[in-house]
This record gives structure tokens, sequence and C-alpha cells, in this order.
């Protein structure tokens, strides 16, 4: 048996590269559906290559190291969160991918693309994040600032960009990678029309490893979470926990909050604080309607 990774799947046939990038067709074996395993872009398996003309057979599925559910990707080795300053950040979305990189153990990043545009996205990044434990980096895929750092962080590991739809990404990943890539413009607009079809497949060149996705403009808080856990997702609010009056502190209205004092005090970012509690407040309504 020979060991890859799925790159593709589609209709029941997965494309798997080994290590020296070669690429073989596979079709899963009827146990994995028994099993109720579906194999997912990204999955390491064990196959066996067919003859020829013949498609081979996936094995197995070895064990993942992440589970990222939109795009059901596995094995995810870095979130690439992109921003820009047109169209303007949401930065709500930004904590939302924050949030569910944390959830999954996926190291993220923030990238500021398009700063030939302007430098005020990148210090409005740094103010909410650069306590946080969120690399940001400021790049441009116009001019090639920062484009060498950001290729460097990328080696070695699978990536996945996301954000908004319009800030750059397909862009970033064809500069990086050395290929072609449909970006804005007509066809964007194809592409948005296919979008329920659309699937979802990793992207080789110059060593990268990269995922591309549509991009989204809203991505709903997690429907099933304790509210007093969102906490633990926000590495600026752990040094303050023990020192809050209540307990458990939600660091929403409490007096004698010792998260809130942080922000009064500027030790850290009062705006993700403020879009902390807007999303607390969102998972504290999923979870008092989670059995209606
Ligand atoms: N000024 C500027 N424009 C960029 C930059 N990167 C991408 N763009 C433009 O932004 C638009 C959207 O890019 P695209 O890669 O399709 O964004 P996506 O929807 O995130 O994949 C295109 O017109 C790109 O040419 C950049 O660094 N600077
Ligand atoms: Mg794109
Ligand atoms: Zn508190």
């Amino acid at each position: 048996m020979l060991k890859g990774q799925i790159v593709e799947g589609r209709g029941g046939i997965y494309t798997v590269v080994d290590s020296a990038q070669r690429a073989y067709v596979l079709r899963a074996k009827k146990r994995f559906r028994r099993q109720q395993m579906t194999p997912l872009v990204g999955d390491r398996v064990l196959f066996s290559p067919g003859d020829k003309e013949e498609h081979g057979w996936l094995e197995e599925i070895l064990p993942r190291d992440s589970l990222f559910l939109r795009p059901p990707v596995a094995n995810i080795g870095l979130l690439c969160i992109v921003v820009s300053p047109a169209p303007q950040p949401d930065w709500h979305l930004v904590d939302k991918l924050l949030l569910s990189s944390r959830m999954q153990k996926i190291k993220p990043m923030i990238i500021i693309n398009k700063s030939d545009l302007d430098e005020e996205t990148h210090k409005e990044a740094q103010e909410s994040y650069s306590k946080s434990d969120a690399e940001t980096l400021h790049v441009s895929a116009v001019t090639g600032q920062g484009m060498q750092e950001l290729g460097e962080k990328l080696t070695g590991r699978l990536c996945c960009f996301t954000g908004q739809s319009g800030v750059g990404k397909s862009t970033l990943i064809a500069r990086l990678l050395g290929i072609t890539v449909e970006t804005g413009g007509m066809s964007l607009r194809i592409s948005r029309g296919k979008q329920t079809t659309r699937h979802t497949s990793i992207l080789r060149g110059n060593g990268l490893m990269a995922l591309d996705t549509p991009g989204f403009s809203l991505l709903d808080a997690p429907e099933h979470m304790d509210p007093v856990l969102v906490q633990d997702y926000y590495p600026e609010f752990v040094p303050y926990f023990g020192d809050c009056r209540f307990a458990p502190c939600y660091h929403d209205s409490e007096p004698g909050c010792a998260v809130s004092e942080a922000a009064a005090r500027g030790d850290i970012s009062g705006t993700r604080l403020l879009r902390y509690r807007d999303l607390l407040g969102e998972i504290k309504k999923n979870w008092r309607e989670r059995y209606d």
C-alpha cells in the first residue's frame, strides 16, 4: 500500500498525491460508507494504486490533526484570514474565524492584503489583535510587499485562505504558487453562480499547498456552544480570569470585572472586547434556543 494525501474529491472519485507529487485516481471502498466515514480533501490516506487506466482503491484514512467545517477539509495547518481596505474589513467575521480556528486547534494568521491602498487597516488589525495570539502580516499581492515573508510562513503546511469576497485571496494564492486561479471581475461572477456545486481542491505550486475558498459575507456564531466557554478562546483575556469579582464572569456587564478594567486601562483592545460581547450575545441566544 502507498501513502498520500487527498487533494480533490468529486462524485466519489478521489485524487490522491504521494510524496513525490505523483497523482492517483481512486475510489473509496464500500466499507467507508458502512462506517459512515467520509474521506475529505486534506486526508492523509493509505491506498492501492490502480493498474494502467483502472482506478485504485482508497484503503484507510489516517488520523486527522484537524477538521475544518467551512469548507470541510482535514489537516489544515494554517488558517489564513484575509482582510483588505476595500472591501472594508468585517472584524466580527475575523473574530468568528479566529474562534473556529482555535476550537479546531488550527493556527490562525491575519493577512492584511492591498497594503498598497492604505496602512490604516493594518493599524486597526494591530490594535485589535496584537495582544491575542494571532499573528498579523501586511502584504500587497500587487506590489509584492511582504509576499516573500508570507510564502515562508506557508511553507510545509496545508494553508486555507478564507475571508470576505474581494479581499484578494485568489490573487494572493495565484502569485504565491505561481499558478492561474479565478480572480475578481467576470470570472468571479461566474464562480459565484456555481458556488453550490463548487468543490474544494488543494492547489499546489512552488512547493506550497493552499485551499482557495469562495469567501462569504456572513458566518453564524457556533450553535451549541456553552457561552461561558467563549472567553477561553480570547488568549488576551486569560491572564485576568482569576481577578474578576464574580465567578464565573462573562466579562459582559458584571461589576468588578478584571477584563473590563484591563480594557479601560488600554492593556487589551477595547474594540475587541466590545465585539466579544456582541458574539457572546449571539452565542447566549443560540444556547437558550437550543431545544426549540
Ligand atoms: N490594489 C490591490 N488590489 C488587489 C490586491 N490583491 C488583489 N487585488 C484585486 O482585488 C480584486 C479581488 O481579488 P480576488 O483575488 O478575486 O479576491 P477574492 O474574492 O478574495 O478571491 C481583484 O480585482 C484583484 O486584482 C492588492 O494587493 N492590491
Ligand atoms: Mg477568489
Ligand atoms: Zn470578568
